[in-house]
């Protein structure tokens, strides 16, 4: 069994002062750094969004942050601009240590598709090509650490359970968006699909 540890969305944005600030986002930083060390694969996820991108409340006339948008593909959260690409907001929390990944995969870059997953595109059906990176490296259980955990960890852990990765979030290392009850609801989905939570 070779265990990975998956870091999502450790982003200036989702960090106090940043565009979609996650309370408490850098607490996590100096905790993940060292728990680098203990997995012999590490991932970083990067939210990686084109200006305009559908995901924007910006993009919408008369839609706020945070209001729901009926999409194709089903409901959608409608967030403050975010990640994109190439901003200082994009990069990594400037604490993060980079250098232990082997692989940094961005997501969301499709103008018309959220991702929170870092599996799935928010249709639940386009691949992002991380399922086939790790199988083809012999990695079937997983630790997933970071940002937000009712969103990005949330669907990336339940996406990689339904995948078959035996699945563990530690949620001392990771911080959440909580809109709505959303923390819950993450919580109780991601137990309902054998995700380990401690
Ligand atoms: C995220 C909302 C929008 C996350 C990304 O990383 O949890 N949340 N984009
Ligand atoms: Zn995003």
């Amino acid at each position: 069994m070779t265990q990975a540890l998956i870091v999502i969305d450790v982003q200036n944005d989702f960090c106090p002062g940043g565009a979609l600030a996650v309370p408490g986002g850098d607490a996590i930083v100096s905790g993940i750094n060292t728990l680098m060390d203990a997995f012999p694969v590490v991932i970083l996820t990067q939210d990686w969004h084109p200006t305009g991108h559908s995901s924007f409340a910006s993009s919408h006339a008369r839609k706020d942050p945070y209001e729901l948008a009926e999409m194709p593909y089903g409901p959608q959260v409608l967030w403050p601009d975010h990640c994109v690409q190439g901003s200082d907001g994009a990069a990594f929390h400037a604490g993060l240590n980079t250098d232990p990944a082997d692989m940094i995969i961005r997501k969301g870059y499709n103008p018309a598709i959220d991702s929170y997953s870092a599996f799935y595109e928010n249709d639940q059906t386009t691949p992002t090509g991380l399922e086939g990176y790790l199988r083809t490296r012999g990695i079937t259980a997983l630790t997933m650490v970071g940002l937000a955990t009712d969103f990005c960890v949330s669907f990336s852990a339940q996406d990689a359970a339904k995948l078959g990765f035996n699945v563990t979030v530690l949620s001392d290392l990771c911080r959440a968006i909580d809109l709505d009850g959303s923390l819950t609801a993450a919580m109780q989905s991601m137990q309902a699909q054998n995700v380990h939570i401690t």
